[in-house]
């Protein structure tokens, strides 16, 4: 064989190989849901329900071309997009560009999960992103309606820190957030709310990091009270070892009552479940009691879960879309519970 012709066929087999890498389907899995969206990516999803409408915050997945990496560097996104329906299977309404990170005065990079609230006669938009030393801290935006435009305060909120916000309204009016989100989202180098760049991870024999919480301000823009760690424990009341990686708080909080229980649901990250525990206060102690979604394709899971008239949905992302674990889509689907409060475990795929 000549060097010519070994050459063609050396780049007609990568051609073939490139071809293959990026075409998606057909996909290994059958699917439960359906995307609600494809004109764009989006992920880590949450809804809530404003003036009879169902609003969904979700991340805004981009491909900026930025190389994978342990920290979620591929998570690069620019902007938020907020979705709208006006009931579950309805047509899904993409409002536009709700909030660039080039109008976010203290913003560096990576707009990572947000929330929303309603108070005041105001919407608040809550959102994770590097600030410009490339450290993870939480900040707010607002706007006189739930699909924005939002207008980015100039500084973060203050004593915040690492990802993943979820605001939550108890029955008194009370606010408070849940964060934190361990390996890109940087909870580990936070202790005693002090940062320590170069705290590393906890180790498989020693205890979990924990979730964090702190009441919010009645002008729904600052913390009021000093960030705590929320105890989240097995039915013996231990708390969990990193090593119990299927069980232990990786990152995606939220919190929602159902029959007056507080009901604490998490991603455990790296073993891919989404998980609940229940405690009688919003500080917990939360008793984990089991999986709520089991993996999904792709690495990243993330959820709400809302009551819409008399049923309960889980909101949640996977990539049957691109096949790429940046490059994730929302999906929803019901969520029920047996007599005892307990949550019935969902298999949202199941390979061919
Ligand atoms: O979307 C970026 C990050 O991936 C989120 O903040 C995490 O919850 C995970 O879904």
């Amino acid at each position: 064989m000549s060097i010519k012709h070994l050459l063609t066929v050396v780049c007609s087999m990568l051609v073939i190989i490139s071809t293959i890498a990026q075409k998606r389907n057909p996909s290994p899995f059958t699917y439960k849901d359906k995307p609600l969206v494809s004109h764009i990516y989006t992920a880590d999803p949450s809804a809530h329900l404003f003036n009879g409408k169902i609003y969904i915050y979700p991340s805004h997945d981009t491909a900026t071309g930025t190389k994978e990496d342990d920290d979620g560097g591929h998570f690069n996104m620019m902007d938020y997009h907020i979705l709208s329906m006006d009931q579950i299977g309805g047509k899904v309404t993409d409002h536009g560009v709700s909030l660039d990170i080039k109008n976010i005065p203290w913003a560096g990079r990576q707009l990572w999960a947000p929330d929303a609230a309603y108070a005041n006669g105001t919407y608040y938009l809550y959102f994770p992103v590097k600030n410009k030393q490339d450290v993870f801290q939480i900040g707010v935006a607002t706007s006189k309606k739930p699909e924005g435009p939002f207008k980015a305060e100039p500084e973060a909120i203050k004593g915040s820190y690492s990802i993943d916000p979820c605001v939550f309204k108890d029955d008194d009016g009370t606010y408070y957030m849940y964060f934190g989100g361990i390996w890109g989202g940087q909870l580990q180098r936070w202790n005693n709310n002090q940062y320590d760049a170069k705290a590393a991870l906890r180790k498989p024999n020693e205890q979990a990091i924990l979730p964090r919480i702190a009441k919010l301000t009645k002008d729904m823009k600052q913390f009021d009270e000093g960030v705590k760690e929320i105890q989240l424990v097995d039915k013996n009341g231990k708390t969990f070892l990193e090593g119990n990686n299927d069980k232990r708080f990786f990152e995606a909080a939220w919190m929602h009552k159902y029959n007056g229980k507080y009901y604490f649901s998490y991603s455990t990250g790296d073993s891919h479940n989404l998980c609940y525990a229940i405690g009688d206060s919003p500080y917990g102690p939360f008793v984990y009691q089991g999986i709520i979604l089991k993996p999904v394709e792709g690495w990243t899971n993330h959820h709400s879960i809302v009551q819409i008239k008399d049923k309960w949905y889980l909101f949640y992302h996977d990539v049957e879309l691109s096949g790429q674990t940046h490059l994730r889509n929302v999906k929803v689907t019901e969520l029920k519970y047996n007599a005892d409060g307990s949550i019935q475990e969902i298999a949202a795929q199941e390979r061919k």
